[in-house]
């Protein structure tokens, strides 16, 4: 399998920009390790996992990838992919170990990831840094229950963001402050299945308030006192997936299919980006009542056009049917179900290891355009990836041994060609990175995932990384898609 490039669509040829970012992403909790060294702090991860019980294979993050010590290998082999962008997330608990306003700075942390963008940028990647992919430190649990407590939590984030400003802003350019709230919100306080593992039904809305009210808090900081000097911008990354109804004729199936995608996007989207009065969508009002905090004049002000561009993560698209009777108590999904086929049998697409996600490029054609009309602003896409059967039981037969993994090109290739033509359509999307560089710790399900277009030896203690095919091909797809500078 020499070259993939026979099989491209000449149509999209230089269908993207020159100054297109294609690259992978990643998440300090899921690849760095190190979780105790060189001074830094416990995360609510680290806790979740060492309490026993949480993750589906009993394993921790203390190790992860090791990318805490291959930072070198790394980034050579990014380089050897032909990337041009990196999109990594800090942790908070190794900049600041207590987490806290008043805490010390740990200059190893600060050493460690300002080496990792001098060797991005000295390879020609541009770095993108998110702020918080999910690992709050501990100390800030326990000192005052961290996102419950809007007042102090914001203070403690608003100065960690501004230690990270100071110490990479005169190189780093793409700041995100949060990735997919609605998630860590939802699953860590609502459904009980990420850290800190909290089941309540009012506790998710007061963590989701913190996240919007504090981003915002956050973005106008970076507005007032570095974008000035700095000249870099600044987003959040929502997650969300396309929602079709199972019964088009059912008219509860089609408010139940609204209603998803209010609670999935809507929830963060609406009030950073939508029109009218700065506000959480009506249906969530309806189901939510008082539950679901109010905004300020002062918030729905620094709200509304915090996040400059819509960073966005998607997986696949579902289709939804109506629940009978009320919604459960700590529901934060709209009362609904989301289902495989339709009414009519139609698959929503191809299965992949992880139940939740198939491919299925026809919903992620239809959210783009539904973003782009909905929210009008610049698209940065921050996620979009796959598992594939098979790989957990896969052993290399030698140091250079390459995975073949047809499953992950044929989703990678029908969605890169979905932004390639709705790019050509002017809908303007500046970025793809795809999730993820590495196989790496997938949450709940802990290393029993893999969505690396790298394939990683967790058995191994030097965790040897091995290229899997889909690495190549999207290398070889962007520089068929994306147009040279004149
Ligand atoms: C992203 O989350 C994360 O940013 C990243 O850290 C993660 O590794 C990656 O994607 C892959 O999962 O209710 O059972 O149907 C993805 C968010 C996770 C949202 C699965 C929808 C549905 C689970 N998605 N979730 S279920």
């Amino acid at each position: 399998m020499a070259s993939f490039s026979t099989e491209f669509d000449p149509t999209l040829e230089g269908s993207l920009p020159p100054d297109f970012h294609w690259g992978f992403a990643t998440a300090a909790a899921q690849i760095e390790g190190a979780w105790n060294r060189d001074g830094r702090g416990p995360s609510i991860w680290d806790t979740f996992c060492h309490s026993g019980g949480n993750i589906k294979d009993n394993t921790t993050v203390d190790d992860a990838c090791m990318s805490y010590d291959l930072i070198e290998e790394d980034v050579a082999r990014m380089k050897s992919y032909g990337i041009n962008a990196y999109r990594f997330s800090l942790s908070w608990s190794r900049i600041i170990p207590l987490g806290g306003k008043d805490d010390p700075v740990n200059e190893a942390g600060i050493a460690y990831y300002s080496k990792l963008v001098d060797r991005l940028l000295e390879n020609g990647i541009t770095p993108f840094l998110t702020l918080y992919h999910w690992d709050l430190p501990e100390s800030l649990y326990r000192r005052y229950g961290g996102m419950l407590n809007k007042a102090r939590y914001t203070l403690d984030f608003m100065r960690y963001a501004r230690v990270c400003f100071e110490s990479f802003g005169d190189r780093v350019k793409y700041w995100i402050t949060y990735n997919e709230p609605v998630l860590s919100a939802r699953a860590g306080y609502a459904e009980g299945r990420h850290a800190p593992g909290h089941t309540s039904a009012t506790e998710v809305w007061i963590v989701g308030h913190t996240e919007i009210v504090s981003h915002a808090r956050v973005c106008a900081m970076y507005k007032q006192e570095f974008q000035p000097t700095q000249k870099g911008h600044i987003m959040i990354t929502l997650s969300g997936d396309w929602c079709e109804p199972w019964d088009q004729d059912d008219p509860l199936d089609l408010e139940a299919t609204k209603r998803a995608m209010d609670f999935d996007i809507g929830w963060f989207a609406d009030p950073l980006y939508g029109k009218g009065e700065c506000d959480y969508p009506a249906s969530m009002r309806a189901q939510l009542g008082d539950r679901l905090p109010c905004f300020t004049a002062e918030e729905q002000r620094l709200i509304r056009g915090s996040s400059e561009f819509y960073g966005m993560n998607s997986y696949t698209s579902h289709f939804i049917k109506h629940r009978d009777g009320p919604p459960e108590e700590n529901d934060a999904k709209g009362n609904i179900v989301r289902m495989d086929t339709n009414k009519d049998g139609k698959e929503r697409g191809t299965e992949s290891d992880t139940p939740w996600l198939r491919t299925a490029p026809w919903g992620w054609a239809k959210l783009l355009r539904w973003i782009w009309d909905r929210y009008q602003l610049p698209i940065y896409i921050t996620e979009n990836g796959t598992t594939a059967k098979g790989e957990l039981g896969w052993r290399p037969n030698s140091n250079d041994d390459i995975l073949e993994d047809p499953h992950r090109i044929d989703y990678y290739k029908s969605y890169v060609a979905e932004v390639a033509k709705a790019s050509q359509e002017g809908i303007v999307i500046k970025s793809y990175l795809a999730w993820s560089l590495l196989d790496n710790f997938e949450w709940a399900l802990g290393y029993t995932a893999r969505f690396g277009v790298t394939w990683v030896d967790f058995e191994d203690p030097k965790r040897t990384r091995y290229t899997k095919r889909s690495a190549l091909f999207l290398g070889e797809i962007f520089r068929h898609l994306i147009a040279q500078k004149r």
